[in-house]
């Protein structure tokens, strides 16, 4: 990758040194060196289009006015543009890759966003990342980039306002009954565990991730970040809060997820999910 970019810096000189003599030659009259001085700008800024007038990105996870952990997980979204890794297509105004830049502003379109502890780069073309800051309020800025990771300015930009809230251990959930492996009868006791996070009854604070309500997915898969929680049989909800609850079960092997939600049911995805199989007897 370092070779690729710092070829890409010497194409650009040599290109700005094509564009240069001929409009230093010919600067007669003011009007031509006004043109010449353009010429010269533009060589140093390669004259690139806008990206597409509709083109955005936005936070899926989390949003404006989030309450979040010290360690959180962050979605990126983008519509009217395709995500591809640095360094690929890199004059092409429709691709490109996204950069989060905490506690800044959005970067002028045709910048290089630089590279430091507050401008981070996904330049594999990662959707999905996990950031790490110091409690209290904080900044997130979403900036999309070309390949050369030159900003698409802000109109390829979001920043929202989160806040950092000091939580005690790493969050994890866990079935405190049945253990994995059980043979019980129906209905099954469940007991929910929670630790780090604090168990909320659903639609309190929809915006409060250091929060959340259990759910239990039968037979299936956690349900991955960010998506709702569906509710349907295999999805069962405890919406009011409940740490513990009972389920009637057909005879034979289960397998019973037990998945943390927000206030909006919208799941943490795999990391906070505890999967165990367990055999209903007669
Ligand atoms: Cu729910």
């Amino acid at each position: 990758m370092t070779v690729a970019k710092n070829g890409l810096i010497a194409l650009a000189a040599l290109a700005a040194l094509a564009c240069n003599t001929p409009a230093s030659d010919d600067g007669k009259t003011d009007e031509t060196a006004a043109a010449a001085k353009a010429d010269e700008k533009a060589a140093e800024t390669p004259k690139l289009g806008p990206p597409p007038a509709d083109a955005k990105v936005m936070f899926v996870w989390p949003l404006e006015g989030s309450k979040v952990p010290p360690t959180f997980d962050v979605i990126f979204g983008v519509s009217g543009m395709t995500v591809t890794p640095a360094g690929e297509a890199i004059d092409d105004r429709t691709k490109g890759h996204h950069h989060i830049i905490i506690d800044g502003k959005p970067i002028p379109a045709g910048t290089v966003v630089p590279a430091d502890e507050k401008n981070i780069h996904y330049g594999k073309g990662q959707t999905q990342t996990q950031l790490t800051l110091t409690p209290g309020k904080h900044t997130l800025t979403m900036q999309f980039a070309d390949g050369a990771h030159r900003s698409y300015g802000e109109q390829l930009s979001q920043t929202i306002n989160v806040e950092v809230v000091a939580i005690e251990g790493e969050p994890k959930v866990m079935f405190l009954e049945p253990a994995d492996g059980a043979k019980v009868k129906s209905p099954v006791a469940m007991k929910f565990g929670l630790e780090g996070l604090e168990v909320r009854p659903a639609m309190e604070d929809p915006l409060d991730k250091t929060t959340g309500h259990h759910h239990v997915v039968l037979d299936d898969k956690p349900v991955p970040l960010g998506r709702v929680v569906p509710a349907d049989e295999k999805h069962i909800h405890y919406g009011k809060g409940q740490t513990e609850a009972t389920l009637e079960l057909s005879p034979g092997k289960h397998t019973l997820t037990l998945q943390l939600a927000d206030g909006a049911h919208l799941s943490y995805g795999e990391k906070l999910a505890h999967t165990i199989t367990i055999e209903v007897v007669e």
